[in-house]
């Protein structure tokens, strides 16, 4: 039986990818790298430094900097990027998102956060449901990032649960990788072409229901 949902956040619970890409758009500029829309599709769930050294391979400038100069533009990426998302409230939150997390909330579900995100617990705040949250897995802590199961894994045995016992849910390619490495049944929040992989496929965050996920866990 299922008793706890891991969730990801850019994507799933809020739409902080579009603060991502202003953030690493600015970044890049400086550095005479132009990334649009599309390439940031490539930046989804991957970690801040792993996201500078695409884009700096992008721009072709990936010799020009020392490991000291990298952490440097992460560390200025992050302030601006914190700097956009200082001021996000509950209207933040993806459509039916409040009314699902109430539901899990309601049936006894336990709730774990699995996002590649440091700033996972500042931007829960923000939206006003860190509470509803009973563990927030550390990505300073992981060895592998998504598609990696780990953070996954970590998901489930923080929630004192098996993996069998949880539900996934990703906006993400490589999310959802993870999720179904771990074991763990998938949600996919997005469209067959890029999550085709996902056990349980819905098109928004609109049609999260408590009951159409265990029927589907179920078959
Ligand atoms: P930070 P998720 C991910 O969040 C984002 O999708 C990705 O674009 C970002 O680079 C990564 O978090 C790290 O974020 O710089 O705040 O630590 O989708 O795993 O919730
Ligand atoms: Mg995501």
């Amino acid at each position: 039986t299922i008793k706890g949902f891991v969730f990801d956040l850019d994507g799933v619970i809020t739409d902080s990818a579009e603060y991502h890409f202003l953030a690493w758009k600015a970044l890049a500029k400086e550095l005479d790298i132009m990334i649009n829309r599309e390439f940031n599709e490539q930046l989804k769930g991957v970690s801040r430094m792993d996201s500078l050294e695409r884009i700096l391979k992008y721009g072709a400038k990936d010799q020009l900097y020392n490991q000291q100069e990298k952490e440097a533009l992460a560390a200025k990426k992050n302030e601006h990027y914190v700097s956009l998302i200082k001021d996000v409230t509950k209207k933040d939150l993806l459509p039916g998102v409040s009314e699902f997390l109430t539901e899990l909330k309601a049936k006894d579900m336990k709730l774990a956060l699995a996002s590649a995100s440091k700033n996972g617990p500042f931007l829960l705040e923000g939206l006003g449901i860190k509470e509803l949250f009973d563990t927030i897995v550390d990505p300073a802590q992981l060895t592998h990032g998504k598609p990696d199961p780990e953070i996954f894994q970590k998901g489930a045995s923080q929630l004192g649960l098996s993996v069998e016992e949880c539900v996934g849910i990703e906006d993400a390619p490589a999310g959802i990788e993870a999720i179904n490495a771990a074991g763990m049944f998938s949600v996919g929040i997005g469209s067959k072409d890029s999550l085709g992989a996902a056990d349980y496929l819905i098109s928004s965050t609109e049609e999260l229901a408590l009951d159409n996920i265990l029927v589907a866990v179920a078959h």
